[in-house]
């Protein structure tokens, strides 16, 4: 039986003890990269301390906030600790040592964020994000989430009740309905339909799955309804948050869309939603991972936790899984489970 204790971490060196029947190891970052074939598990829990350090190829962007700073960020307000704040806190793996970044926003309207101008543009991402809603946060106060961006970033964030052209940008953010606390994507695109209150007038953003009405007024398209149900969420936990945004072929043709968003929260796979129209010209392209919470009105001081940011041009997965490897199968819980 192979049973892991866990110990304070410095910094990205990492240490631990492993009981191997009554042999005890202390595996170092060398000892681990010479394990034998056979001891998988153990070079797999080193890489999960910070993943980042071991990055799959696919991987465009990652950042588990061991740096102790946020350089690797591009923000214009250059992140003051007031609203992100570096801390050490257990995160999603309960690890002695980790460190999470924490969003926090100042009372009444306004946001926090983290903004990543991505190295390349590309047509289709998966990003992966570890959250935790603080305990105190208030789900009934009106907020928008994190998400991926496609355009040039000085429009993010801007351009709230317009419906962008397919050619400006486009943009898909997760965050959790304020009546049932259920998590949507909260989408700006050429093809919103669902608040518009003229089609050539003001035009807000549309919520996958649409849960807003039975079809009466505002979720018209029945495809883009709940086929499952996202979980209702919940302060004081993290959740494994993952999202696909891809711009499909572009097109002047709504028609002929076949753009796709996705998301799965905690593996449940809440989507997909394929034939979304989100650009007419191959110019516009995602440029952007956007860890936000913004809130229009007043609001609890409490805000939300991130760590283990991923950004793939495949699927991510939660922390040491691999989707891509279906004979390995393991869920965030088992992996989990082994640091127990
Ligand atoms: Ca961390």
């Amino acid at each position: 039986m192979i049973r892991i204790l866990k110990l304070p971490s410095t910094g990205t060196i990492c240490w631990m003890i492993v009981s191997l029947a009554s042999l005890s190891l202390i595996l170092t970052p060398a000892v681990v990269q010479a394990v034998a074939p056979g001891e998988e598990i153990k070079a797999m829990v080193y890489q999960e301390i910070d993943e980042c350090a071991n990055p799959r190829p696919e991987w465009v962007f990652c950042n588990c906030f061991e740096d102790g700073n946020l350089d690797i960020w591009d923000d214009y307000d250059g992140n003051p600790p007031e609203t992100n704040l570096i801390m050490e806190e257990p995160g999603p793996l309960d690890l002695a040592g980790n460190h999470v970044v924490r969003l926090r926003v100042p009372p009444g309207r306004g946001g926090a964020d983290l903004v990543k101008v991505l190295p390349e543009t590309y047509d289709r991402l998966y990003a992966r994000w570890y959250m935790k809603w603080e305990p105190g946060y208030d789900f009934g106060a009106r907020n928008h989430g994190s998400g991926l961006f496609a355009g040039d970033r000085n429009l993010l964030g801007a351009g709230a009740g317009y419906r962008p052209d397919g050619t400006d940008k486009f943009t898909a953010t997760l965050e959790p309905r304020r009546d049932t606390r259920r998590m949507n994507a909260y989408v700006y695109y050429p093809g919103m339909y669902q608040d518009c209150v003229d089609p050539e007038g003001m035009c807000w953003g549309d919520a996958f799955p649409c849960m807003i009405d039975e079809g009466a007024v505002f979720c018209t398209k029945p495809q883009h309804r709940e086929t499952v149900l996202p979980p209702v969420m919940q302060t004081g936990r993290w959740y494994c948050i993952e999202m696909l945004l891809d711009g499909g072929t572009p097109t002047s043709d709504p028609g002929a869309a076949d753009g796709i968003l996705n998301f799965w929260i905690d593996g449940l796979e809440i989507g997909p939603w394929d034939d979304l129209w989100f650009r007419s010209t191959p110019d516009l392209k995602i440029t952007v991972l956007w860890l936000a919470l913004f809130h229009h009105d007043e609001h609890s001081v409490e805000g939300i936790m991130f760590d283990n940011v991923v950004v793939s041009t495949s699927r991510i997965g939660a922390i040491g899984e691999d989707p891509g490897s279906p004979a390995e199968p393991s869920s965030w819980g088992s992996v989990k489970s082994l640091y127990r």
